[in-house]
């Protein structure tokens, strides 16, 4: 206890003194009790000052006339009130590795800035004779960001740092009955700043739960739960001596510290999360523990849970909330774990802290395997080249220790956590050994991780960030890659088992190329090799809802930023999935169909292949569909039935004797029974395939019609074109003439970012792909065809595409009059630029918004992120196909284009492709607005529909923070042609 007088002055010593804490009682497990509990949470009083130096005098008293304070909620992060609008208590902040503060030098003391916005709280509540009459009572913090000092009925009480992690004051002796007054002021900078340098909003407050917890004398302050499995499940609870221990289904009564085997329980998988309900009982005190059974292990260079090895199908967690930052529900919990499950993730690496305890309640209880990490990144270091870091400067090892002390000791009973994660981005140095030994000291059973232990001296597992596919390739084939980085450092490392800790960098439209990684890096074909799979970065986009829209870094006025790099999720800001989190469900998810439509014929044209660790496939049943463009022809069930794990079933449908080009076969293999995370019928897994698999030449009938000429152009059929061989005319309605295109507004993987070493979107740019100038360089009439021969090239360039535009008016198949196009594109002179596209972009009339088309879809799917799409016959409005990313970019493409119509009431197109798909998107805005729009509420519809139709699309890699494309993916300039059919609608 610290007394009031004693620590008055000393509070800046406090901030940045470099002790952890002072008051809080030693870390333990959070434990469901039935000793009496109080959540403090609810609506406390409020005043924010300047500055630690400000705080209203005498305002932890009790009888402190706080009428001045306003009302704010608790948990909350005082950013977070209003933040674009009046924002009462200032604005969060965005930066990425710079820190928000200035930098000590490392032969300086540490400061922190008097300028330091400190939240003066008081709660005043009641307490029963149940809190007065106990023995003990805690107040407990789970989550105050940065700084905290605590008084209780005017008392001190101490001071605890560390934003996310949990600190438990005595409050037994200043506890009275009736009213108490809480009083806390917490400063957003403190020494701890530097140690909580994570890739995120800034923000303060006490953003995680307060709880009075009644401690009884006799009753069961920790315990340690050791529940493995090795064919029989055994069971040992550190706890006090004497506790018993009853887990009725298992029909179990023992004590604790006493190994008892259990024959019949079953084990937790994150497949089969199989919990057991325990009670651990004193005379003072039951605790409700919900056990599972499993065994991690590290069997040479393989991570074995329960002896079979485990592949992380994981993604990356930051806590967020577009509207309440990082102080989030049980609900939105559950939603993420719900969302996770239905798309295939298995793993969470819980980055780069821990999460709020219920969170991993529900993981024991949805069933994913967690790597849990410490709150910890000094990145900002690296910009002083990591001159003075925390994790190699003994000063701050103390402060390095408390925090993964508080992380093991809160969470040590979750069978969900196989492996502890000692921070992020710290660089390396003695301070991470020094936790690492302490981990493994304290908990030998779950693997340690750091992926900045480079020299591979300290933790059990090699992971690296986000690897080239070469790369990967090197660890994989044991191949050693002189000079790549990052090199191997001792030769440790290539015996220890191997994931990517971060890759797929999941920023705007993208991640592509997942199935590469897959391929290389999840051990697709069961060798049993190092590869453990990865996790994606990241879950969820961070943005904060403004209303309109969701903001990013520098929205609020920052002085740095990073901009929209805080937006890089799976999932947008809404928890909505983007095609990003479709696409890694077809590509990671451990179900996996794939059929191929010419070999269905021959018996074996369908494979299911069970990536699953553990179980069976017996909870799905597996339809499959023959539809002929949109009519259903026939269904049936696969008899895949219990297919083991890691085994593989092959098997064919019945085809009809006519086969025509737009027959599909689709495969859907869906939940027979609800699960907590879905309900029965939900598809895990889907696939299709056409069954003839190519396009094949179309024959017309040669029009009624032949092109004529009038003074004003040309006309064939029911297209006019100007005196320059523009379509300026479709039946009565005028378009924008189409003319070749080339630009994709950057998607964030074109990008230079605070990471990012690209430049494709800038280059792009310099090369005027935006802004290329058609020019016609002859028109020749042929009889019933029109040859078109347009130059397009930017200003001040030399290089240039010609395009040759080849119109014939025709008859189409059901009789109606068009024209066809056949469009050559030659590249002329030194084209070293990546092209988004080279394809063909028209103006239609605004009112033409309903669109049908037969090809891939219903979701967005570009050429390296297709797997999630399926060939049919799909329908929607131009404003449904947009994707919203938190900044706008390039999106929408649709891939396979047999047939598009797009319409409205006073008529439409209708487009049929010969000789190869195109791919295609619509949209109200043009690619130049969607390139210049910062936020999703500067796009407008400009009064037309443009129509872009690409022969060939650029990939969508994950650049914004990894490798370039594989170099046979990138778009660049290249002959092609395309072979249209237009006819009215
Ligand atoms: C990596 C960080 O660990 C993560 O927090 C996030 O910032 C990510 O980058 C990019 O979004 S660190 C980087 C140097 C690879």
């Amino acid at each position: 206890m610290v007394a009031n007088a004693d620590t008055a002055h000393r509070l800046d010593d406090a901030l940045t003194n470099l002790i952890p804490w002072h008051g809080p009682v030693a870390p333990r497990a959070h434990l469901h009790t039935d000793a009496p509990t109080l959540d403090l949470s609810g609506t406390w009083r409020f005043q924010l000052v300047d500055s630690p130096h400000d705080t209203p005098a005498g305002f932890p008293d009790p009888q402190f006339d706080d009428t001045d304070f306003v009302d704010l909620a608790v948990p909350s992060s005082w950013h977070m009130v209003d933040p674009a609008g009046n924002a009462p208590f200032g604005r969060p902040a965005y930066l990425n590795t710079n820190y928000p503060i200035p930098v000590p030098a490392s032969d300086e003391d540490i400061v922190v800035p008097n300028e330091n916005p400190t939240g003066c709280y008081r709660h005043t509540f009641e307490v029963g004779k149940d809190f007065t009459d106990a023995e003990r009572v805690l107040l407990r913090f789970e989550g105050v960001d940065s700084f905290a000092r605590v008084w209780f009925n005017g008392v001190e009480l101490g001071w605890t740092k560390g934003s996310r992690l949990t600190s438990e004051f005595d409050v037994t002796s200043q506890l009275r009955p009736g009213r108490n007054v809480l009083a806390v002021a917490v400063s957003q900078w403190s020494d701890g700043t530097f140690l909580e340098d994570q890739d995120m909003w800034r923000m303060s407050g006490i953003f995680r739960e307060v709880t009075l917890l009644v401690r009884p004398h006799g009753g069961i302050d920790d315990l340690f739960v050791h529940a493995s499995w090795d064919g029989d499940a055994k069971l040992l609870i550190d706890g006090p001596e004497g506790a018993t221990v009853a887990i009725p289904e298992l029909e179990l009564a023992t004590t604790c510290n006493t190994e008892v085997a259990i024959p019949d329980a079953q084990p937790w998988t994150a497949e089969t999360p199989k919990l057991y309900d325990a009670t651990v009982s004193t005379d003072t005190e039951t605790v409700t523990i919900r056990i599972g059974f499993r065994s991690v292990a590290i069997a040479g260079d393989i991570i074995t849970v329960n002896g079979e090895k485990i592949v992380f199908r994981g993604v990356n967690r930051h806590e967020w909330h577009p509207r309440t930052g990082r102080t989030l529900d049980e609900q939105t919990m559950r939603a993420d774990l719900e969302l996770m499950k239905r798309h295939g993730v298995n793993a969470i690496r819980t980055s780069h802290y821990p999460p709020n305890a219920r969170f991993l309640d529900l993981c024991d209880e949805y069933g994913v395997w967690v790597l849990l990490e410490c709150d910890l990144e000094t990145h900002g270091f690296e910009r002083g080249g990591w001159d003075g870091n925390p994790t190699n400067d003994d000063r701050w090892y103390d402060c390095l220790l408390n925090r993964i002390q508080r992380t093991v000791e809160r969470d040590k009973n979750h069978p969900a956590i196989i492996g502890w994660s000692m921070g992020n981005e710290s660089h390396c140095g003695e301070g991470i050994r020094l936790m690492n030994d302490w981990v493994k000291n304290r908990d030998p059973s779950r693997f340690t991780h750091y992926e900045g232990d480079d020299a591979h001296t300290i933790c059990d597992v090699w992971t690296v960030m986000y690897p080239s596919m070469e790369w990967v390739e090197a660890v994989r084939d044991r191949t050693v890659m002189p000079g790549a980085e990052p090199a191997p450092q001792t030769g440790r490392e290539l015996g220890l088992p191997f994931f990517m800790c971060e890759f797929a960098h999941a920023m705007g439209n993208g991640p592509g190329e997942l199935d590469a990684y897959e391929e290389r890096c999840f051990d697709p074909h069961f060798h049993r090799d190092r590869m453990h799979g990865g996790f994606i970065w990241e879950w969820i986009d961070h943005g904060i809802d403004t209303g309109r829209g969701y903001a990013y870094g520098g929205d609020f006025g920052e002085v740095l930023h990073d901009s929209n790099f805080v937006c890089d999720g799976l999932v947008l800001p809404d928890r909505t999935p983007s095609p990003g989190l479709l696409e890694f469900t077809a590509t990671m998810g451990a179900v996996r169909i794939e059929v191929d439509g010419e070999q269905l014929r021959d018996g074996n044209g369908i494979t299911v292949i069970n990536r699953r660790d553990f179980s069976d496939l017996s909870d799905l049943t597996f339809v499959w569909q023959l539809v002929n463009d949109d009519e259903y022809v026939q269904t049936g069930v696969l008899e895949v039935g219990a297919l083991a794990a890691h085994q593989i079933w092959t098997g064919t449908v019945p085809l009809p004797d006519e086969i025509s080009d737009r027959m599909v076969v689709v495969v859907e293999a869906k939940l027979v029974k609800d699960t907590i995370w879905a309900p029965a019928g939900h598809v895990v897994a889907r696939t299709s395939a056409l069954l003839v698999p190519k396009p094949g030449p179309r024959l017309y009938l040669p029009a009624s019609s032949q092109s004529h000429r009038d003074g004003t152009g040309w006309s064939l059929g029911p297209a006019h074109f100007d005196r320059r061989g523009r379509l300026v005319t479709w039946g009565n309605a005028n378009l924008v003439a189409p003319v070749l295109d080339l630009f994709r507004a950057p998607i964030d993987n074109d990008r230079a970012s605070s990471l990012a070493r690209n430049t494709i979107g800038d280059a792009a740019l310099a090369a005027g792909l935006d802004r290329l100038v058609h020019t016609t360089t002859s028109v020749r009439d042929e009889g019933d065809e029109l040859v078109v021969v347009t130059r397009s090239a930017a200003a001040a360039a030399r290089n240039s595409m010609t395009t040759t535009w080849s119109w014939r008016a025709i008859q189409t198949n059901d009789g109606s009059e068009g024209v066809h196009l056949d469009l050559h594109v030659d590249p002329h002179g030194y084209w070293p630029t990546m092209l988004g596209r080279i394809g063909v972009t028209i103006g239609l009339p605004a009112e033409w918004t309903t669109v049908s088309w037969f090809g891939l879809g219903p979701t967005e799917n570009y050429p390296d992120s297709q797997h999630a799409a399926i060939w049919g016959r799909w329908n929607g409005e131009v404003d449904d196909l947009q994707t919203p990313y938190v900044m706008p970019q390039e999106n929408g493409l649709r891939q396979g284009v047999h047939e598009l119509t797009i319409s409205g009431s006073n008529g439409g197109l209708r487009i049929t492709a010969d000789g190869s798909w195109p791919a295609f998107a619509a949209r109200p805005w043009t690619s130049q607005a969607l390139r210049t729009a910062a936020h999703t509420w500067d796009l407008k519809p400009d009064g037309h529909t443009w129509l872009t139709l690409d022969a060939v699309s650029a990939p969508l890699g994950s650049t914004s923070c990894g490798p370039m494309p594989i170099m046979s993916h990138r778009l660049y300039a290249q002959p092609v042609d395309l072979s249209l059919t237009l006819s009215l609608i």
